[in-house]
């Protein structure tokens, strides 16, 4: 405001320009310091839109299979044919129900978005019994317990974190939560699929990323997922939150009975992209420093 009075109060434009160079000059290393800090915040801005972009770029990728065989199957033949034995596609747990609409097929991991494949429907469920939530062990450490029915218990079964999947009508979202402290959870319903525990989430624990969208196909076809029995469905999640990890990282996923169980397995790898752009952004804030 006295800038403006003082060029409103003065006629010579010559002055006017001597004034305004002078004000700039005095406080040249206050605006310095002040644009250091703005450029600053903006390389950063652009690090975590750039990092937030390469996360959400993976969807439904079906390479690179890291199911876990979990050597436990069922013997019987579904319509007059033996399903696999050594594999998890076209396969249930011993004793139960076959057939597609049951199967559990796989886990894919392309960087650090996990795609889950299976025959079975996980936003309808199948015969009302629904899809649960994908539980993950990160230090090898598992308490697996003869818990059935479906009533919730006070334990993860030694899980570390839960992918929380809903599927309430109109929502196809999940959101992350780190099992420490009390937590509770279901067991399976059957008490021979007791291998399956947990199936669900029901509460405790530490949010660790708030509620964000699924992608969630139907009506795959085995040429796409590259496994057997037709009508595949698919979701996707991103485990970028494990990145820091960098030893053997434990996946699990059931329904609410147990009639088939998912594992998988891997160890979260750096992206080379990531440390190229952590290079760029680190050698630009040097250059500023520099230049200061
Ligand atoms: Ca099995
Ligand atoms: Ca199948
Ligand atoms: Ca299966
Ligand atoms: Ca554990």
């Amino acid at each position: 405001m006295a800038l403006i009075l003082h060029i409103c109060q003065n006629h010579n434009l010559l002055i006017h320009q001597i004034t305004l160079g002078s004000i700039y000059e005095i406080d040249y290393t206050a605006w310095r310091g002040s644009m250091m800090r703005r450029i600053t915040i903006i390389v950063l801005l652009f690090l975590v839109i750039v990092f937030t972009g390469i996360q959400q770029s993976y969807a439904l990728s079906f390479t690179n299979n890291v199911t876990v065989y979990d050597g436990k199957y069922s013997t019987a033949t579904y319509a007059g044919q033996q399903w696999y034995l050594q594999n998890e596609d076209q396969e249930v747990e011993p004793g139960m129900i076959g057939a597609q609409s049951w199967d559990l097929e796989g886990f894919f991991l392309n960087g650090s978005e996990l795609t889950m494949v299976g025959g079975y429907n996980f936003f309808q469920g199948n015969d009302n019994f629904l899809s649960g939530d994908i539980f993950i062990d990160v230090d090898g450490i598992l308490n697996p317990a003869n818990n059935s029915g479906n009533s919730s218990v006070n334990t993860a079964f030694g899980y570390d974190y839960v992918i929380d999947l809903d599927f309430t009508p109109n929502n196809y979202r999940y959101r992350v939560i780190e099992l420490t402290g009390s937590v509770y959870t279901q067991p399976v319903y059957y008490s021979q699929n007791v291998l399956g525990n947990p199936w669900a989430y029901v509460s405790g624990g530490t949010e660790v990323s708030g509620w964000q969208s699924l992608n969630y196909a139907t009506g795959l076809t085995n040429a796409q997922t590259e496994f057997l029995g037709g009508n595949h469905y698919a979701l996707d999640v991103d485990l970028g939150f494990l990145s820091g990890i960098n030893h053997k990282i434990g996946l699990h996923y059931t329904m609410q009975c147990g009639n088939d169980n998912l594992m998988g397995e891997y160890t979260p790898v750096p992206e080379p992209g990531t440390f190229a752009l952590l290079g760029v952004g680190l050698l630009g804030l040097i250059a500023i420093r520099r230049k200061k």
